[in-house]
């Protein structure tokens, strides 16, 4: 019999990434989706299946976190052996501005799962994974951080995050749920929302090369992260639930990169370097010099874009705490579960950048033809 898995968060990076693995690992996949009002599920569109056809292995419902009787209702039709709970507001500097409603998704709308877990009777059947962060370690106690450093969230999201990593731990514990907390640091992708740092850079850097758009915006460019690829994150989520006991994981690389490092690693791809002059508010990217060899950027723009200002710090980026320095040891993961990532840093910002190329190449080519480019920046 094939197993079964429900994804909350299918529509998101991380969704789209395990649906496909757990596809091919033979799993029926159920997900749930947002109703919006325009299409949402571009990253899932390759998986979709016609719901007019019998033995589908990949099945859509509508839900939301927020809503309690809908998450019964869709967790006592579907009998998942496992969940992976994966839905979230998941942007950090949103969470300031909308902090009650990330609460109600990110705290509360695990417990809701959790709850319905038990309502229905099925603590010993389902299994389930919480998506949890290394945001939660915030204003950092131990360098690298691991599954013994203490917490201390700095955003309404990473306070969040907290209820639902505890709430986790109390349900495994109080009623024997097998329920484990990944606590993944960054990972990223070409399908990483546009708002995330580092698809902002590779979209923008992209952008500048094909002449789309003159200078990227960013906030703190001494931030540090430990950056990983989704695709190698997903398969761990996957195996913290097939192990004996359920257990707690860091997952990362463990090397760590700063914001303007990754700005250079993306406009490198480019054949673009940069110099970097001021400081703080003022700190400014400066084209150096353009390498036209690697084709991205044509004679004719290098001539014009080498000197420019192409980077600047706006102080609206900035967040009411931040999150300075971040670094993991995944030594657990590695040990225990003989998990380890297979995808670079530089590989990782290479692959972002082709991607976001490709489809500035396009709104190029629509833009000369005189129709409107999609140009919304954030
Ligand atoms: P995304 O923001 O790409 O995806 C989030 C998903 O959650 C989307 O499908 C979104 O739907 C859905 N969602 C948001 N709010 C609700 C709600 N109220 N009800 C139902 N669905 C909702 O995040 P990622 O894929 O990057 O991350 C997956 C999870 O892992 C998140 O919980 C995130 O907080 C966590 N995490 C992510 C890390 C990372 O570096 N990517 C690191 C550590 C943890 P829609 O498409 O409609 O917006
Ligand atoms: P983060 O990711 O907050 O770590 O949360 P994000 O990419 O948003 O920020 C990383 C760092 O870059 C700095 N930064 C900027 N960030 C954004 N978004 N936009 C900018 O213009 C900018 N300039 C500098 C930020 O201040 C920060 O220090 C992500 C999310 O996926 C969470 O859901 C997840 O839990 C954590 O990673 C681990």
């Amino acid at each position: 019999m094939a197993k079964v898995a429900l994804i909350t968060g299918v529509t998101g990076q991380d969704g789209a990434y395990l649906a496909e693995f757990l596809i091919g690992k033979g799993y029926i996949v159920h997900g749930i989706k947002r109703r919006a009002s325009l299409f949402n599920t571009d990253r899932i569109d390759h998986l979709y299946q016609d719901p007019h056809v019998e033995n589908r292995n990949f099945i859509l419902h509508y839900g939301d976190l927020t809503d309690s009787t809908n998450l019964i209702r869709i967790i006592q039709q579907v009998q998942p052996d496992e969940i992976y709970n994966l839905a979230a507001q998941s942007h950090v500097a949103v969470s300031f501005e909308t902090p009650e409603y990330t609460a109600n998704a990110d705290a509360i709308g695990t417990l809701r799962i959790l709850e319905a877990i038990r309502i229905l009777g099925l603590e010993k059947k389902t299994r389930f994974y919480q998506a949890s962060t290394s945001e939660l370690y915030g204003l950092v106690q131990e360098i690298p951080q691991k599954e013994t450093t203490p917490f201390y969230p700095r955003s309404p999201y990473a306070v969040a995050k907290l209820y639902a990593y505890w709430i986790t731990v109390n349900y495994r514990e109080a009623y024997g749920i097998y329920g484990c907390n990944g606590i993944l640091f960054n990972h990223e992708s070409p399908l990483r929302g546009e708002t995330f740092v580092t698809r902002k850079i590779t979209r923008a850097m992209a952008r500048i090369a094909l002449g789309l758009q003159d200078c990227l915006y960013l906030g703190n460019l001494n931030a540090l992260r430990d950056w990983g690829h989704a695709r190698d994150y997903v398969e761990m989520q996957w195996l913290m639930l097939q192990q004996d006991q359920p257990e707690d994981f860091v997952i990362a690389t463990g090397i760590q990169h700063s914001v303007r490092d990754f700005v250079n690693a993306a406009a490198g791809e480019l054949g673009i370097s940069l110099c970097w002059q001021g400081e703080g508010v003022d700190e400014t990217g400066i084209v150096e010099a353009i390498d036209t060899g690697k084709g991205a950027v044509s004679e004719e723009l290098a001539a014009r874009l080498t000197g420019q200002t192409i980077v600047r710090v706006d102080p609206r980026y900035f967040r009411p705490t931040e999150v300075e320095t971040l670094l993991g040891d995944p030594s657990r993961a590695h040990a225990r579960l003989g998990w380890q990532p297979k995808t670079s840093f530089a590989e990782l910002v290479a692959e972002m950048v082709r991607a976001d190329l490709e489809t500035a190449r396009r709104d190029e080519l629509v833009k000369r033809h005189g129709f409107r480019a999609f140009d919304y920046h954030e």
